[in-house]
């Protein structure tokens, strides 16, 4: 090594020097964050950022929200307008501040705990209603934060503190449930996939309808540890071994297992009406019967006048 480039190594930048590509975007103010080394989520939100940037949106007119859980900090991370709200309830919340104000791109990021368990209900409804927000759904198959309990996620025979002997529920597919609810958009990707990633977290920002997109990340402490004995980078060797890419694929027919090919790709690309569009219309053609009916009205009425008139 010559004498310069020992010099730039020893010549670092101080920490207040160093700066973080992406510190526009985030509260610096609360790193350092609270995930755990190995834990997927950092890449989960440097997609998101990279999303965002890339779609171009006006950055005054997003809202983060987010539920309970280590995914739910994301809404705190995030220096955009954004609400942690109460464990299950991102949904309902994002809904109401869409409808309030429909300049906005509300997104919604969250965990498969808070938004398919005690939150399942307003998914499904949102996605039937086709309410215009995106949904991205962090699936690492536990609850992580409260310490690994089984989520509706968890994959039959895994492990978790509340399945010692194996899990023996059917869990949820997530993208199935999406899409079989009417959600207008739906993908699937793991952490791994950054880029394809945040080209549908981009395509979503701009899209009309209900959009939904699943990433596959792993918990590195409660649910890696204690399945394979592994940490989160090798959960994600794991999946770069087991994800197929097929934009075919029947999204209702591809649940995820302990062992099996783990199906990515975008499923779904739609244009429906939205829930605020089926609003209008039908207040639109009530508008215009009532109008119809009243011109109907006036005319009968003149007609009789003229009559009772003539018979004078
Ligand atoms: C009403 C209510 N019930 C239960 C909890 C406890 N709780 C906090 S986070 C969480 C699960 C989080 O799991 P998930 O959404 O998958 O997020 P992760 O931590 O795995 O990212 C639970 C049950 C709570 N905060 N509020
Ligand atoms: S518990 Fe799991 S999901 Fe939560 S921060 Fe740690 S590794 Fe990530």
């Amino acid at each position: 090594m010559n004498n310069e480039n020992m010099q730039a190594i020893v010549e670092r930048p101080s920490d207040e020097e160093q700066h973080h590509p992406m510190e526009d975007l985030l509260r610096m103010d609360r790193m350092p964050h609270i995930w755990c080394p190995g834990c997927g989520l950092g890449s989960c939100l440097t997609a998101f950022v990279e999303g965002l940037i890339k779609a171009d949106v006006n950055f005054d007119k997003v809202a983060v929200v987010s539920g309970i859980g280590c995914t739910g900090r994301v809404a705190g991370y995030i220096k955009l307008d954004s609400y942690h709200t109460t464990h299950g309830r991102a949904i309902p919340f994002a809904t109401g501040m869409k409808l309030a104000n429909r300049d906005l791109t509300v997104v919604v990021f969250s965990g498969d705990g808070d938004l398919f368990a005690i939150g399942g209900n307003h998914l499904i409804h949102a996605a039937r209603r086709n309410v215009d927000i995106n949904v991205i759904c962090v699936n690492n198959f536990i609850y992580g934060m409260t310490g690994g309990q089984n989520a509706p996620t968890t994959p039959l025979k895994a492990y978790s503190s509340t399945a010692p002997y194996g899990n023996y529920e059917q869990p949820f597919n997530l993208v199935g449930v999406a899409a079989a609810s009417g959600a207008s958009y739906v993908a699937r990707w793991t952490a791994l996939h950054l880029r394809r990633l945040t080209d549908s977290i981009a395509e979503a920002a701009n899209k009309k309808g209900f959009c939904f997109i699943e990433i596959v990340s792993p918990c590195a402490t409660v649910f890696a540890r204690r399945n394979m004995g592994g940490t989160g980078l090798d959960l994600l060797k794991e999946f770069q071994k087991r994800s197929i890419i097929d934009h075919s694929a029947d999204p209702t027919k591809i649940p995820i297992d302990m062992d099996g090919k783990i199906i990515c790709g975008e499923f779904i690309n739609e244009d429906k009406p939205t829930f605020w569009e089926n609003v209008q219309s039908g207040i639109k053609s009530k508008v215009e019967k009532e109008v119809e009916w009243e011109e109907m009205q006036r005319k009968l009425r003149q007609k009789v006048t003229k009559k009772s008139k003539s018979m004078e």
